[in-house]
């Protein structure tokens, strides 16, 4: 049973200029927790957000919502993560970060526990190195087309160009210089992180008709983005908007979605990731597996996931490491390496190897 949650901050300062729509990314402050079993086994999660901008989370609060989720499931048992979700749900509305933290930790628990690892215990990978996409960031046109040349030259086959925050005709203009170098075979997702107008979105679809491409989360809202459906010309990826199992079925069911950008932070973690994955896959949506930033933990946890999608549904996993350049294990944390990211393979669990106090002090401990 689960008899001690510790919980340490981390900063993990983009290294790397990194921007979208509503922010630049500064330094997010990663929460970290240590779940322990009354056998002494170990259970690491994580939940790290880009900005607290970026989606309606913060992560001051996801280290204040730990304060009520921790104790509502010590004394559980980290194997039983429908058992640890309910609990977790009844004690506290919402919050699904400190949630997915937690529920990341009895996953890499239970896996030590039974030596299997991750991706074994969510179905098995259906891939060995997971296919990644990376960022462009909103620059102007020659700057951005630099970039997208860069990455393409790393062996990048997916690229995610960030706008919005900017006029419009700045906007369209990346999106032509970029598309003009993309070799053939690279893809191209348009992310505004919910910044545009449907006026705006629809000028653009409309000025961008020739080019091969689809938009990433264009407006703010689900209601919004209906309204754009059916004037623009480009496939919609959801992002934001995805916010649960519930929220996914409808805009599958109802056509609004020709793909997602999911994050296990932003679901409630790894339990609720393989619901929507399930549901990705047998509806054919493709889908991708990443999350909002953070370190080896979120990133091995996203890449296990990623590896279990099929191959031709899988938009790709998104990592922060390349911005900040921090692993917490140097020789496990996944490595991109020609565009694709290699699964950890330090044991059983995430499969990284971590040692106990190697995070520092713990800002909160919570005892059976
Ligand atoms: C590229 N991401 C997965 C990481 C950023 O924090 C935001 C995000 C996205 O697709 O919006
Ligand atoms: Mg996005």
């Amino acid at each position: 049973m689960i008899n001690e949650i510790r919980v340490y901050a981390v900063p993990l300062s983009a290294e790397t200029k990194y921007t979208m729509s509503s922010s630049n990314v500064a330094t997010p402050m990663s929460t970290i927790v240590e779940v322990v079993d009354s056998d002494g086994f170990v259970g690491y999660g994580e939940a790290c957000l880009a900005s607290p901008q970026f989606q309606p989370a913060h992560n001051d609060g996801v280290r204040a919502s730990l304060a009520v989720l921790a104790p509502s499931i010590l004394g559980l048992d980290p194997m039983q993560f429908t058992v640890v979700n309910a609990a977790m749900n009844r004690a506290l509305t919402g919050h699904a970060e400190g949630k997915a933290a937690l529920d990341i930790a009895c996953w890499d628990l239970a896996g030590k526990r039974l030596e299997q690892s991750v991706v074994d215990m969510l179905g098995g990978a259906q891939m060995d190195d997971v296919l990644t996409y990376h960022v462009v960031g909103i620059d102007a046109p020659d700057a951005a087309a630099a970039t997208a040349v860069r990455l393409q030259e790393d062996g990048i086959t997916r690229l995610q160009l960030k706008a919005g925050g900017r006029g419009i005709h700045e906007d369209i203009a990346s999106i032509h210089a970029v598309a003009e170098v993309l070799r053939p075979g690279t893809d191209l997702a348009v992310d505004t992180n919910r910044g545009w107008s449907t006026a705006e979105a629809i000028q653009v679809s409309n000025a961008c008709r020739d080019i091969t491409m689809s938009m990433e989360q264009p407006c703010a809202t689900e209601a919004e983005l209906h309204q754009v459906k059916a004037q623009i010309v480009h496939p919609i990826i959801v992002d934001e908007s995805s916010t649960g199992i519930d929220a996914v079925a409808r805009m599958i069911s109802n056509g609004l979605a020709d793909g997602f950008g999911l994050k296990a932070t932003r679901l409630g973690g790894l339990t609720a990731m393989r619901a929507v994955r399930d549901l990705c896959m047998a509806t054919r949506t493709p889908m991708s597996s990443d999350d909002a930033w953070g370190g080896d933990i979120i990133a091995a946890a996203g890449v296990a996931l990623g590896a279990t999608l099929d191959p031709q549904f899988s938009r790709g996993a998104w990592l922060a490491h390349p911005y900040h350049q921090t692993h917490y294990d140097e020789a496990n944390g996944p490595r991109i390496e020609n565009g694709f990211a290699t699964l950890p393979a330090g044991g059983p669990g995430l499969g990284l190897v971590l040692e106990a106090g190697q995070f520092g002090d713990p800002v909160a401990v919570y005892r059976t």
